[in-house]
């Protein structure tokens, strides 16, 4: 049985795909092309059809005037539906009318699949749809130019991240996500049964990127999945998120850290604008190259800054939403810049292996950055002191027992280090003003989601 007959689609056969649709400029005036997408929009004027065909690149016009082309493609035209997968032949021909003063004539259209009526528009601007309905039907929802845009920015995001790290000397490490003891503390662990004990999935990378530079690896990154049991569905929590790790040994302080991360997000910036120029002009985003350095203030100078603006708030306390919505516009105005450093949070809002402070009594040699007033990235200088690392853990009410696997191997020289988490969705959405961490994120997972 043919089943593409049986489909009335046909086979890609030896047609080859020439050409994207942003490819198709007035240099290809009169060459012959092969086109090969979705059909994005139809409009039909009688004797004259025109398809918006739609792929990677973009979307191009096809004109199918009836005078200039074969009855069969005429004919064909005439029974196409939103969202059919085609490839068309065709000649390029000048079209002042049309926005990039180009069209296509074909010469032939082959459909390739079909496609049943849509459950929610993949033309933009139509009508506004719910986020929810629309992560109903992400792989629709993706499919739209503005939608798929954010994503290919944060694949510039990661790519030149990668690409400024690994020229500093960085190793790309791949750790386990199924674990036996939290890392940033129990409230939000995922317990899972592994076989016959219970273990946890990976709420960080964090003892395990540290334990490489023990083990000699000089600085490490790892780009992966890490998971959250946060209970609440907010704009900026998801429970599987991409965490941008990096950890690097022989730092003189914390001071290295926040430099490499300012260094590596000004570079990532800079190479994005050029690599995702077509995307960020579809969102409308005017993206700004960060100039380093990033201003750092102490967590303690930030506290002062929120109660002058009449929040009440403690040392003691952590930052709420509505702390990093007003930091979100002090910020800007005391700094001039939406990228800022904070440094020195308490001991008692830092999680065990974070190194106190010799300066500052009673907090840590820690950062966080914030961007337009949410956090992004935590990090900080650790311990490599085993007897202070254990009295941390105990300090914090942890069996240091438990943490064996973790502990031990200070006892064998370890060197001075420190590192980061960054938040990948977190820097995306922020970057691109989103208003919703989901749209950030290609398949969330929250407390109500766990498909598609
Ligand atoms: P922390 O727990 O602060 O630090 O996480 C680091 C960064 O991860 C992002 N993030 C999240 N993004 C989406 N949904 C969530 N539920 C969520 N939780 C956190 C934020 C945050 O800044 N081990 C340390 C990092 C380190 O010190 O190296 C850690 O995980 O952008």
């Amino acid at each position: 049985m043919d089943f593409y007959q049986a489909a009335g689609v046909e086979p890609i056969g030896n047609l080859r795909r020439t050409h994207l649709s942003s490819q198709i400029t007035n240099d290809l005036v009169g060459q012959t092309v092969v086109l090969m997408g979705w059909v994005h929009i139809l409009r039909d004027k009688g004797r004259i059809k025109f398809l918006i065909l739609r792929d990677e690149g973009g979307t191009v016009q096809i004109t199918i005037p009836k005078k200039k082309v074969s009855e069969e493609v005429f004919d064909i035209s005439g029974r196409l539906k939103p969202e059919a997968v085609v490839a068309v032949e065709g000649e390029v021909v000048e079209a002042p009318q049309s926005k990039t003063g180009v069209e296509v004539i074909p010469h032939s259209i082959h459909i390739l699949n079909t496609s049943e009526p849509l459950p929610i528009d993949v033309v933009e601007g139509k009508v506004s749809i719910e986020l929810d309905t629309r992560l109903n039907y992400r792989i629709l929802d993706l499919r739209k130019p503005t939608v798929n845009a954010i994503f290919r920015i944060q694949h510039s995001l990661v790519r030149f991240s990668r690409e400024f790290l690994e020229s500093n000397g960085f190793v790309e490490i791949h750790t386990p996500k199924i674990v036996a003891e939290a890392t940033e503390g129990g409230a939000n662990l995922f317990e899972i049964q592994y076989f016959e004990r219970k273990a946890f999935l990976a709420q960080s990378p964090q003892f395990y990127k540290q334990l490489m530079l023990l083990a000699g690896f000089g600085r490490v990154f790892e780009i992966a999945p890490v998971f959250r049991a946060e209970k609440h569905n907010t704009r900026r929590h998801i429970n599987e998120y991409t965490s941008f790790d990096f950890e690097m040994a022989w730092i003189g302080g914390v001071e290295d850290v926040m430099q490499m991360e300012e260094q590596m997000l000004s570079y990532a910036f800079a190479k994005t604008l050029e690599a995702s120029e077509r995307e960020l002009k579809l969102l409308g985003v005017d993206l700004k190259v960060p100039k380093t350095p990033f201003p750092r203030i102490k967590y303690a100078e930030v506290i002062d800054l929120l109660n002058s603006e009449g929040k009440e708030i403690s040392i003691h306390d952590d930052l709420d939403p509505e702390s990093e919505r007003m930091l979100g516009e002090i910020f800007p105005e005391k700094f001039g810049t939406d990228l800022v450093f904070i440094t020195h949070y308490p001991l008692e809002l830092r999680p065990a292996y974070t190194m106190p402070s010799l300066t500052d009594e009673g907090m840590t040699e820690s950062f966080d950055l914030t961007y337009k007033g949410m956090e992004i990235t935590t990090g900080g200088q650790r311990i490599h002191l085993y007897d202070l690392l254990v009295e941390r853990f105990k300090a914090k009410g942890f069996n240091p027992d438990h943490f064996r696997f973790y502990l031990d191997p200070f006892r064998y020289g370890a060197p001075p280090h420190g590192g980061l988490g960054l938040g990948v969705e977190r820097l995306t959405m922020q970057l691109l003003g989103l208003e919703n961490i989901r749209e950030a994120a290609l398949l969330p997972r929250d407390r109500d989601r766990l498909t598609p």
